[in-house]
């Protein structure tokens, strides 16, 4: 019994909670694999749902004797693993906010996390090895043997009784374009909404096997353990060293039996590069039924290389944010129609609805105008962690109703609609910055360079000056076994078909894009490249 007598706070199984809609399959097929890889030497190592929610409890009962408080949180970081799902199921169990870490998150920026999260434990997987983790800081290990528990957090007073669905299941630290890192806070009722509505579209069975390529702290890995689960079929988390030598990742993929592939756009960037042939021949084969992206534009001529390669292959188009896990899945044609410049995000997921709004707060119901996507939906995150006034700039009122006290998510991004209400992404609000008073379209631009013959990426940024207009940067690759394109001629290729304002005022050669830990293009990086 904990200190104060009172039962120990945990989930039950008829309430919303990340580990009761996770584990049903324990249930109904408890002998189906849950999480499959393959050990060093090549064997496939399958986890069932009956053995995962037996690491689960283990780790249940030995956090447990913690004395941990619901709503204490605990950073969990890990490669995603079953040991690390079994981890983030246990803390859903007890009401304890996982924060969610990967070992590639730098030392100072997981510090910060801390000194933002004031978590009571920090739980690192057994081959984890990080130190300089604050004193204050519990410290423990997990791994199939269970809990090893180095610094027991600091003992609390357990003032729960219960679990309910509107406690904290996680809370993901996202890069925030500005600076501080903003702490996420999602519910249990948040993911499990968000997760039911993905399950409506019944893209996969529990048949299938899911191949995660995102880390831990991106909550596409999230998505990927929710989406997989939910449906009772195969996470098969993709080993971070796989994934940077294509022909080791495609390998993995066929070992593992892989149907599905979710991952973010540059996920696929050197597949194409170096192992085209590979792609197209693990297409052949039949198993790889679905590639889902998300996290920004997939670049339509890599989009297009890769479905020339794979014919056979759906792919889906997975849009949103963090503060809502997701808004919209969205099946893409293959092959793209020719004329296609934008991908659409088409409708909100089941019980959701993306509704445009507007400069002047109205309602944009109308083809091709453009709005700001304004999110209503059950899985609105709870807000961002102790930044009230952060929460409110985007936690807004229904628009439409604003006396209802209605909540909807501001999610800051562009789009257009189509003829039969589908949505079309346009970017971000604040990316669409004048040039001497004329609105540009990153994307066209981007569009226009991607044209040039050789070129295989660019990336158009606005950057401010002091005292003065804002210069439009370009950022190019190329294909690297044909001669660099000359800056003078790309410019002058834009200038044959862009308005002046439009045409890159700088335009910048780069072997590859930067990344962010998260795999996205990284503008931060692009802009002190500009700088210097
Ligand atoms: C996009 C897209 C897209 C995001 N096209 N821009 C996870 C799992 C499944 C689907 C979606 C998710 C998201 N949580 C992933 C994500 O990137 N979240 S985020 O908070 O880091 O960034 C959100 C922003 O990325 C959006 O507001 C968009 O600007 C952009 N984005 N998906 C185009 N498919």
């Amino acid at each position: 019994m904990s200190p104060n007598g009172a039962r120990p706070a945990r989930a039950h199984a008829s309430v919303d909670n990340l580990r009761t809609y996770l584990l049903a399959a324990a249930r109904t097929a408890p002998d189906r694999p849950a999480v499959v890889r393959t050990t060093a030497d090549g064997d496939l190592e399958t986890v069932t749902y009956r053995e995962l929610e037996r690491r689960t409890d283990r780790l249940v009962d030995a956090l447990d004797a913690l004395g941990l408080d619901v709503g204490d949180r605990v950073v969990l970081e890990s490669d995603t693993d079953a040991d690390a799902v079994a981890a983030l199921l246990a803390c859903a169990t007890l009401g304890l906010p996982f924060v969610p870490a990967s070992p590639e998150v730098p030392d100072e920026r997981l510090l910060s996390v801390i000194d933002s999260a004031t978590p009571a434990l920090y739980l690192q997987a057994e081959s984890g090895r990080r130190t300089g983790i604050p004193e204050s800081v519990g410290t423990a290990r997990f791994g199939p043997g269970g809990l090893t528990v180095e610094r027991p957090p600091t003992p609390r007073v357990r003032r729960r009784r219960a679990v309910t669905p509107l406690d904290t299941a996680y809370i993901t630290f996202t890069s925030g374009t500005t600076g501080r890192p903003k702490g996420v806070v999602m519910s249990h009722r948040g993911v499990v909404s968000f997760l039911r509505g993905a399950q409506a579209a019944e893209l996969i069975t529990a048949e299938d096997r899911v191949a995660g390529t995102s880390p831990l702290q991106f909550d596409f890995a999230l998505f990927d353990i929710g989406f997989s689960l939910s449906h009772g079929a195969a996470l098969v988390p993709v080993p971070r060293d796989r994934l940077n030598w294509p022909r080791r990742f495609l390998s993995y993929l066929r070992m593992t039996g892989v149907t599905q592939v979710d991952g973010v756009p540059s996920a696929w960037r050197s597949v194409l590069r170096h192992e085209s042939e590979l792609l197209a021949e693990l297409g052949q084969e039949g198993t790889l039924r679905r590639i889902l992206f998300s996290g920004e534009a997939f670049p339509l001529d890599e989009l297009r290389q890769l479905q020339d390669l794979l014919p056979k292959v759906h792919f889906t188009n997975g849009y949103g944010a963090t503060e809502t896990m997701a808004s919209s899945i969205t099946d893409v044609p293959n092959p793209l129609p020719p004329e296609t410049e934008r991908l659409s995000i088409g409708y909100g997921v089941a019980g959701t609805e993306m509704t445009l709004i507007g400069p002047d707060g109205s309602l944009v119901d109308r083809p091709g105008v453009l709005g700001e996507i304004y999110l209503r939906t059950p899985s609105l995150f709870s807000g961002y962690w102790n930044d009230a006034e952060a929460t409110r700039a985007v936690l807004v009122p229904d628009p439409l109703h604003p006396e209802s006290g209605q909540l909807v998510f501001r999610t800051g991004d562009l789009a257009s609609m189509g003829a039969d209400g589908e949505l079309y992404f346009h970017g971000r609000a604040d990316s669409q910055v004048q040039i001497r008073g004329n609105r540009v379209e990153l994307g066209e631009v981007e569009r226009r360079i991607g044209g040039f013959e050789g070129i295989t990426g660019a990336v158009a940024m606005i950057l401010p000056r002091v005292d003065d207009d804002p210069v439009l940067h370009a950022f190019v690759t190329s294909d690297p076994d044909r001669p660099t394109p000359a800056v003078k001629e790309v410019i002058a290729f834009c200038r044959s078909a862009l308005p002046g304002y439009m045409v890159p005022h700088l335009l910048h050669v780069v072997d590859e894009f930067p990344l962010t830990v998260n795999g996205k293009v990284d503008r931060a990086a692009l802009t002190a490249l500009a700088a210097s």
